[in-house]
């Protein structure tokens, strides 16, 4: 889990420790990341309670274009968005996957969200991040 940093810094900083991004490929990957994002931080601009809780993953949308692309080079053969997600910030550009967990709002469109659900959103918000590494076999 890397803290509190833009998508890119936290793509770095994942790598510089020879991780990348993760991915989620089935509904068990997705549960276990988002178990990770209930210590993840608030929204930044509401950081109370209104909003899910929100870590970014190694999906992104390299070229601007609603094509989402795992930092691993996986394939995207699975897909796990909230409702109305992605929304690319109704026009003002998120290009930067992240899975939700908590949540206390009140309101019916985030009430509609489901715990390891995804939402493109805004990469330079400084959410924490999941980082995945190979795992190394000992003798
Ligand atoms: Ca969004």
């Amino acid at each position: 889990m890397i803290r509190n940093m833009s998508y890119d810094s936290a793509d770095k900083a994942c790598n510089s420790i020879g991780g990348i991004l993760a991915s989620i490929h089935n509904d068990e990957e997705a549960m276990f990341l988002a178990s990770f994002s209930s210590f993840g931080s608030m929204y930044p601009n509401n950081p109370t309670t209104q909003y899910p809780k929100q870590v970014f993953i190694g999906l992104f949308d390299p070229f601007h274009n609603q094509v989402w692309t795992w930092k691993d080079g996986t394939p995207v053969n699975y897909t796990n968005w909230e409702p109305n997600q992605p929304d690319n910030g109704g026009g003002k550009g998120q290009y930067c996957g992240s899975i939700a967990s908590t949540w206390t709002d009140s309101s019916d469109f985030y009430r509609a969200w489901r715990i390891g659900g995804w939402d493109d959103e805004y990469c330079d918000y400084p959410l924490d991040s999941i980082c995945q590494k190979k795992a190394s076999h000992t003798i």
